[in-house]
């Protein structure tokens, strides 16, 4: 029986998002000291090859470079509201770092593990680490490629996949990380 007054329905709550330092520790104790960024931070990383963007596979990747899509990411994230921090490597412990450096500042990843994506469960194992969202993008349409492309471990993780709308992935990704962000 529902209580006098009260709704028989009461929506899913939205959880507004908070980043980790800002989270009250269950003890009690209160949330840390640590100023709160004016505009939450996505990190946009890329892993191995991408720095070759535009040089590389242009069939396949396209002619633009990485920092036409780290200017387009920028561009975008700034009408949204976000801060950016953009990356890339060619060395899977550098993507680590920067994912336990997410964990720690950052509203939510877009990551392009490239060939890492297929191969990594210490990058899978980070990321799970983090409890923010997090969106898989890939340049390529990675399931009209070779088989070995198809399975990805970080897509357990991942709120979202794009793949195959070349280099505007990015910012389709940025945008509905935006959307989430703002609980919608
Ligand atoms: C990029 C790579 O470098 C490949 O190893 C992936 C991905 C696909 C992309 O499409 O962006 O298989």
């Amino acid at each position: 029986m529902p209580l006098p007054g009260l709704p028989l329905f009461v929506p899913f709550p939205i959880t507004p998002y908070k980043p980790n330092h800002m989270k009250t520790d269950p003890s009690g104790s209160a949330p840390d000291s640590r100023p709160s960024p004016a505009k939450p931070i996505v990190y946009v990383l890329n892993g191995p090859n991408l720095n070759l963007l535009g040089k590389r596979q242009p069939e396949i990747y396209g002619r633009e470079t990485l920092a036409d899509v780290e200017a387009e990411c920028r561009r975008i994230a700034k009408d949204l509201g976000l801060a950016i921090e953009f990356h890339q490597t060619n060395a899977e412990h550098q993507l680590i770092d920067w994912i336990h450096e997410a964990r720690e500042r950052a509203a939510g990843i877009v990551i392009n593990p490239a060939a890492f994506t297929h191969t990594s469960v210490a990058i899978l194992d980070a990321l799970h680490a983090c409890d923010f969202p997090i969106f898989e993008v890939h340049i390529s349409n990675i399931h009209r490629r070779e088989e070995f492309r198809h399975h990805s471990f970080v897509s357990r993780v991942a709120a979202g996949v794009i793949c195959g709308f070349g280099t505007q992935g990015y910012s389709l990704a940025i945008e509905r990380l935006a959307r989430v962000l703002a609980g919608c």
